[in-house]
């Protein structure tokens, strides 16, 4: 109650200035409202104070004082008063500061490759550099294994036609028992294969000349009917001083006859043996070969030397 008396004539007071009593009425509402919420605390304040120093306080001289006002019990609240209309939007605030930086985000998925990027242009040449010095000898490796045989080769061509094969032929004649005092004994044939080549001729044989006093006889080769002439003949010969009369011997005696003519033409070579005079001395009775094996050996020789 106390409220409400105080209240209204502020009430009454805004009514009177104002012209228009409907508008300054809410008018006159609105301004006390807001002033009450003041005033009725301060108003309160004092009176509720009272009260407290009365009951905390009997001795008091204020409580004895006062206590008379006190009796009246305290007036309900009034009505709250309707919101007034919103105010004028204010001015625009300044820009606040920047916030703190933040976190770091995810990392990304990997982008797609991208295009195959131009052929760059051909580099320039340079000039070839000097030749490096020789590096030192490297150490000698190890041995390797003996490798497998390998094939035989192939078959060499054919060498010269030498001296190697030797080419010879004896004629052997048993029991020969010729006791012509002149002429062919025997004959070999013989096939030379070089004209360059030489032939070594012999005849072994016993020979004889018998009852007869200074007389010879000549046993000689012959080649294809000549005597030989390079270098000289073929012979041998067979003297006897005194073997006549008183004085006759048989002397039937190895003989061996022996030489190499040159300058044969190859091809076939009849040896030919022959008996007859020896120079300056007339016939004598001559006898080849007796109860042995006279032989005509043949042989086609190298050249001699220069
Ligand atoms: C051998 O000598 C005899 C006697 O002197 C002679 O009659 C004969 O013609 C000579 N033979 C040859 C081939 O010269
Ligand atoms: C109304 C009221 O609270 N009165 C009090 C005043 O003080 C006396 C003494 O302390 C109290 O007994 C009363 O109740």
């Amino acid at each position: 109650m106390f409220d409400i008396v105080f209240i209204s004539p502020i009430l009454t007071a805004g009514q009177l200035y104002s012209d228009r009593p409907s508008v300054a009425c809410s008018r006159s509402l609105k301004i006390p409202l807001a002033i009450m919420l003041w005033i009725v605390p301060l108003l309160l304040i004092p009176l509720c104070s009272a009260n407290s120093k009365n009951s905390s306080n009997k001795n008091s001289q204020h409580g004895s004082c006062g206590y008379s006002p006190c009796l009246c019990a305290p007036g309900i609240p009034g009505i709250p008063g309707s919101p007034g209309p919103a105010g004028p939007a204010g001015t625009t605030g300044s820009p606040g500061n920047n916030g703190p930086e933040g976190s770091m985000g995810p990392r990304g998925v990997k982008g797609d490759e991208g295009p195959r990027g131009k052929q760059g242009l051909p580099g320039t040449k340079r000039d070839t550099g000097s030749r490096g010095p020789t590096g030192p000898l490297g150490s000698k490796g190890d041995a390797g294994p003996p490798g497998s045989q390998g094939p035989p080769g192939p078959k060499g061509p054919q060498g010269p036609s030498g001296q190697a094969v030797r080419n010879w032929k004896q004629c052997v004649f048993k029991n020969l028992n010729d006791d012509r005092d002149s002429g062919l004994v025997k004959e070999c044939i013989f096939k030379k294969t070089s004209d360059n080549t030489g032939l070594r001729v012999y005849w072994s044989v016993h020979l004889r000349i018998y009852n007869c006093n200074s007389f010879c006889r000549r046993w000689y080769f012959t080649f294809n009917g000549a005597e030989c002439s390079a270098p000289a003949a073929i012979d041998a010969t067979v003297y006897m001083n005194l073997g006549a009369g008183s004085r006759i011997n048989n002397l039937y005696r190895p003989r061996h006859v022996e030489g190499v003519c040159d300058k044969i033409h190859k091809g076939t070579v009849r040896m030919g043996f022959w008996v007859g005079n020896c120079s300056g001395y007339g016939s004598a009775d001559a006898a080849t070969g007796w109860k042995s094996v006279a032989r005509i050996y043949v042989e086609e020789v190298p050249p001699p030397q220069v």
